[in-house]
């Protein structure tokens, strides 16, 4: 159904309220902590899409974007106008690819190979219940750090969460990295369960928001003069934080999608 809804979406230009886009984090805001979309979402979404334009900006690189939103005949590139993965390092307009850049081009190898040298170190050295594989995730634009391991199943996960929340262990973690390296000119955010990302300075939620103020130079584009955001993190230290409170966004803190659900049918008369 969401595919047939895809199919006759109005181009951007001819949406009714033409200078307004939604955006949304996805964890926790469109999909329960990493699980699969509901169909009852989706089908709001598709609404919203003949109202105005949609994007998700993650933190997550697009492959797990695909797993959560899309299915394995639906890519998640057509089912949002704007797909911005890893904060829009990542980024897709209307199912084409934008320009990308890099984490490893940014920072180098040299200080590349002494951050991981240092972290792997740290997890090695971890006393925590659990321990599992895939402990330093390499993305195009971050480092995904996790003390347990990407690679933990979901009650694994659970666990892990809680009992982080009790030692703190991603804070400290995180504390550890900075004294380290306080010259790196890099941010740290604790977004998910288990893990926290690694990027430049800057490369935050709001990276995604240059593509949305170029929208106005493209040659069927749109200048989006109302940028509604909506996300289960926005406070500070949270993931959604910097674009929740950019002054170029109208921030919508919610707490699950059930919230982001109630919030959209309010909003837009859905
Ligand atoms: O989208 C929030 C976070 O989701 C995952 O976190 P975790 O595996 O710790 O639950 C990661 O993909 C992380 O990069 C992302 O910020």
């Amino acid at each position: 159904m969401a595919a047939a809804a895809a199919s006759v979406i109005p181009t951007l230009s001819e949406r009714p309220v033409k200078n307004t886009i939604c955006l949304f984090d996805v964890d926790g805001t469109l999909t329960p902590a990493r699980r699969s979309v509901s169909p009852d979402m989706l089908q709001l979404l598709s609404a919203l899409r003949h109202k105005v334009a949609i994007g998700f900006v993650g933190g997550s690189d697009l492959a797990k974007q695909q797993e959560q939103l899309g299915t394995q005949s639906i890519p998640v590139t057509t089912l949002f106008d704007f797909c911005f993965a890893e904060n829009g390092l990542t980024a897709y307009r209307m199912g084409a690819p934008l320009a990308s850049h890099s984490f490893i081009k940014w920072i180098g190898e040299d200080s590349y190979k002494k951050l991981v040298k240092f972290i792997l170190h740290y997890v090695a050295d971890l006393d925590i219940p659990v321990k599992r594989g895939t402990f330093v995730e390499f993305r195009n634009g971050m480092i995904n750090v996790s003390p347990i391991g990407r690679n933990a199943s979901v009650q694994e996960r659970n666990e892990y969460e809680k009992f982080d929340l009790e030692h703190k262990v991603r804070e400290k973690f995180v504390q550890a990295i900075k004294q380290e390296f306080p010259d790196l000119g890099l941010t740290y955010s604790i977004g998910g369960q288990i893990s926290f990302d690694v990027f430049p300075q800057g490369w935050d939620k709001t990276y995604c928001l240059q593509h949305v103020e170029n929208e106005k130079n493209m040659p069927d584009g749109v200048e989006y003069k109302t940028i509604h955001f909506f996300g289960d993190k926005a406070y500070q230290g949270g993931n959604d934080w910097e674009i929740y409170e950019d002054s170029r966004t109208v921030g919508h803190a919610v707490k699950n999608p059930e919230e982001t659900m109630a919030e959209l049918k309010k909003m837009f008369d859905l």
